[in-house]
């Protein structure tokens, strides 16, 4: 669980460590998004970015970085 917890914090996007990203954190981890662009990477429209949607946008090139 250590690692986790490490691992967690070293999530861009993700700055409470919580394993999802909500979307006040994704907007200060990538200002240039946009609103309607973060709408599309929630797939399942829960308001936050999970790991797997984070990645999917990240493999897609949605998300810079
Ligand atoms: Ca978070
Ligand atoms: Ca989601």
């Amino acid at each position: 669980m250590l690692a986790g917890t490490v691992w967690a914090q070293t999530i861009v996007g993700d700055s409470d460590g919580d394993a999802v990203s909500s979307m006040e954190e994704l907007h200060a981890a990538y200002p240039e998004v946009s609103d309607e662009l973060l709408v599309q990477i929630d797939v399942d429209e829960d308001g936050a970015i999970d790991e797997y949607e984070r990645a999917a946008a990240l493999a897609g090139g949605v998300l810079g970085g």
